[in-house]
């Protein structure tokens, strides 16, 4: 089978890991680039050896010759990017968050829908070594009937320094970083009926709110608890894992802290690490997201070649992103929302 062709736009920060991930991809590559920053454009087409070279997305379009497009902008150029990727029929990836309100995505999906292009968001964290073996252990039944769950991510990492616009923006931690402990949530313990939040801004040098506290009723009739905090200052920083505790009718999992899985069922305990794998490129602590980045693009190629749905499509993000903008009105108002209603 031929090898895909595939195109970025935006090569900053992130999409540093995303070229990495590409080079070990099987069955796929990165045949062009686009940035308007041509210093930005200079230093990844020079460090992963890519020719054809772009400033403007609509020129890359235009000239075509790849089979799909890797949107790695941030979010306030996603719709205008995933637009021009499905008039001109091109299978589209666009990284998180897929778009700046639920109105937004939801014609995005339709348009991409339409027009009979493929569309996933890169939302990778579902991806990660850890939080799939959670979900193996779930499926094989050994805690039963899941009822009760929480979803930690707590920090105190400086994120500014690398990302210098999530200092900046009125929303910060849901929509950064607690949309992708939202979407694990979906992916553990299934869609999501009412949500109730409470939110703060702690560190005063922020514009956004840094610590959420979340509680979801699944459809399911599990309850679990989103809670996410940059503000935390821990003796040992577990940036950037996600810790999971499970409560079922017949047992229990604990993800801990340095990659400890602990499974409780009715012949006993079973303690296992599930670290990820420090691929060649990557570096700690980042290793454990940049992993799932070379899973989610792997995911992408083999989806894409065999014409089936992917897991993070559009259509499914857009019920992460409707927990998204029902934290923010729930911590607003102070009631609960109703899930359905958005959708
Ligand atoms: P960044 O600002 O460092 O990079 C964005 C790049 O896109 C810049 O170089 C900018 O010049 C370019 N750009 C913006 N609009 C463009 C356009 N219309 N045409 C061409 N180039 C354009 O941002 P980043 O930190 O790399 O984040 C990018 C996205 O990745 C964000 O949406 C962020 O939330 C997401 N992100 C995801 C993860 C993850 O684990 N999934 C981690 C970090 C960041
Ligand atoms: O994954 C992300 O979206 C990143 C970070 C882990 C720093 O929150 O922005």
């Amino acid at each position: 089978m031929a090898e895909l062709k595939g195109a970025l736009i935006g090569c900053g920060f992130f999409a540093i890991n995303q070229m990495h991930a590409w080079q070990d991809v099987k069955g796929a590559q990165i045949v062009a680039i686009c940035d308007r920053d041509p210093e930005r454009l200079k230093l990844v087409g020079d460090q992963f050896g890519i020719e054809r070279r772009y400033g403007d997305a609509a020129a890359m379009f235009a000239d075509g010759g790849f089979d799909f497009v890797d949107i790695a902008t941030t979010v306030a150029s996603h719709r205008a990017l995933v637009e021009m990727a499905a008039s001109h029929k091109v299978p589209a990836i666009c990284q998180k968050p897929f778009a700046k309100t639920l109105g937004d995505a939801k014609a995005m999906v339709a348009l991409c829908a339409q027009a009979g292009v493929p569309l996933m968001v890169h939302e990778n964290f579902r991806w990660q070594t850890p939080i799939q073996a959670v979900k193996t252990v779930l499926r094989s039944g050994a805690i039963g009937d899941p009822f009760w769950g929480r979803f930690s991510f707590r920090s105190g990492f400086d994120v500014f320094s690398g990302q210098p616009y999530l200092a900046e923006g009125e929303r910060f931690i849901i929509e950064d970083l607690g949309i992708h402990t939202l979407d694990i949530a979906r992916f553990i313990l299934g869609d999501v009926a009412t949500l109730t939040a409470r939110t703060k801004r702690v560190n005063p040098a922020i514009k956004g709110e840094d610590v959420a506290t979340i509680l979801l009723d699944h459809e399911s009739g599990a309850t679990s608890i989103v809670d996410v905090s940059y503000a935390s200052r821990l003796s040992t920083e577990p940036f950037p894992e996600t810790l999971i505790e499970l409560d079922g009718t017949k047992g229990s999992i604990r993800l801990s802290q340095g990659y400890r899985l602990e499974v409780t069922g009715p012949d006993g305990v079973a303690i296992s690490d599930v670290s990820p794998q420090l691929l060649s490129w990557a570096s700690r602590p980042w290793h454990n997201i940049q992993e799932s980045v070379l899973a989610i693009q792997q995911h992408w190629a083999d989806r894409l070649a065999d014409g089936t749905e992917t897991s993070t499509s559009g259509a499914d993000n857009l019920k992460t992103l409707a927990l998204v903008e029902a934290a923010y009105d729930s911590a607003a108002s102070g009631r609960t929302v109703d899930i359905g209603a958005l959708l």
